[in-house]
């Protein structure tokens, strides 16, 4: 398969409500969505970076200057094998895993309506329906996170994560468990702690949390694995696993238990697919995590989702969790029982709503090759 032509779009997309976490408040969705076109068929992939570097080091911004000026230029014209092929064209490229994620996406799902086959089956999936979990905000007061629980549980979500941090973790979370009884329940601190913070951590190991996600720093494997020895409660790792050998040093120091699959945070699915080798090899759970992602990302994150070892459920919510009208049709909707059934027509199985992208378009540029 000759890639043609790709096409970049920059949107800014109002959220349906404002997103806080410890790393700050998102009102808008500001971000990159990648066209890659083959004869007449055409794929799409999303580069969810933040508008500012907060949660990686990259930016919609530097994703945007990355896919332009590096990783497009390596791929166009490429007569590719394989969408794997296009790991390890971007390979040269040091991280800006965002970036080559937005990209690679647009290959695969390319790929995936050339072939005339779901990307999940393509990937290796095994499910037909994925379980749903919800990751809620930092809310501005206990009683609104409690009535945000119980209107995502009303819904059928199956799991409920609640950003924490410092000053907000032990009193909404206790308050949780006091209200919901057993609901599955887990935090996601995106390194807001300190190892000095371990007395602190210790007192949320009281509240039978499913895990706590990537607690301390981006970039350390050492300090979560002494806290991981402290602490009864898994730990998950998110920010802090890049890559496939990221996720084999963390599982050999102990650093954690669980950890979160992003596609976009890795480089892309072949990353993505090969850490879940990994762990299921070693009987590791993973789940599937997300980026406030349009639907366009959120149905790759499905269809990763559909292989076997993503055995808890992920952030893979409905396109009414964070927008008015997503840019797919059919969106994607969560049944009463919290699960979300996979299409099984080609590629990522919804078509994208010209119309609705065109709305929200600040910057395009189309390249060929
Ligand atoms: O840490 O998992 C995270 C959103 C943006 C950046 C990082 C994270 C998140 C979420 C939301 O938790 C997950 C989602 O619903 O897309
Ligand atoms: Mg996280």
């Amino acid at each position: 398969m000759r890639v043609d032509a790709i096409r970049l779009r920059r949107l800014r997309i109002p959220l349906k409500a404002p997103f806080v976490t410890s790393f700050g408040c998102q009102t808008v969705r500001d971000v990159v969505l990648v066209e890659a076109q083959a004869g007449t068929a055409a794929g799409w992939g999303e580069a969810p970076a933040l508008t500012a570097p907060l949660y990686n080091e990259e930016t919609v911004e530097t994703a945007w200057h990355l896919l332009e000026d590096f990783l497009v230029p390596a791929v166009l014209g490429q007569t590719l094998s394989h969408p794997s092929r296009v790991a390890e064209l971007l390979r040269p490229f040091r991280r800006n895993y965002i970036a080559k994620a937005g990209l690679e996406g647009a290959i695969w799902d390319l790929w995936a309506r050339v072939q005339g086959q779901p990307l999940a089956q393509l990937l290796g999936g095994t499910r037909d329906r994925i379980a749903v979990g919800v990751s809620l905000g930092i809310a501005p007061t206990v009683e609104h996170l409690l009535d945000e629980v119980a209107g995502f549980l009303d819904r059928g979500y199956r799991r409920i994560k609640v950003k924490i941090k410092p000053g907000w973790d032990l009193v909404p979370l206790s308050a949780i468990r006091h209200r919901f009884g057993s609901v599955p329940l887990m935090a996601d601190a995106n390194s807001a702690y300190a190892v000095s913070d371990l007395p602190h951590l210790r007192a949320l190991d009281g509240l039978g949390l499913m895990m706590i996600e990537q607690p301390l720093a981006h970039d350390d494997l050492v300090d979560h694995a002494r806290l991981q020895s402290e602490l009864a409660t898994p730990l998950c790792l998110d920010e802090s696993v890049c890559s496939r050998d990221d996720a084999r040093k963390a599982l050999e120091l102990g650093s954690c238990r669980i950890i979160n699959i992003k596609a976009a945070r890795v480089g892309g699915l072949t990353e993505a697919v090969a850490i879940h080798d990994l762990c299921r090899e070693r009987g590791v759970p993973v789940w599937c995590g997300g980026m406030l992602e349009t639907g366009i990302g959120r149905c790759h994150n499905l269809a990763l989702a559909s292989l076997p070892g993503f055995t808890l459920p992920g952030d893979v919510s409905g396109s009414d969790r964070y927008w008015e009208r997503d840019l797919i049709r059919p969106e994607v909707v969560v049944d009463a029982d919290g699960y979300i059934t996979l299409p099984d027509s080609p590629g990522l199985g919804h078509e994208v709503d010209p119309d609705e992208i065109g709305r929200w378009i600040v910057r395009e540029r189309t390249l060929t090759g």
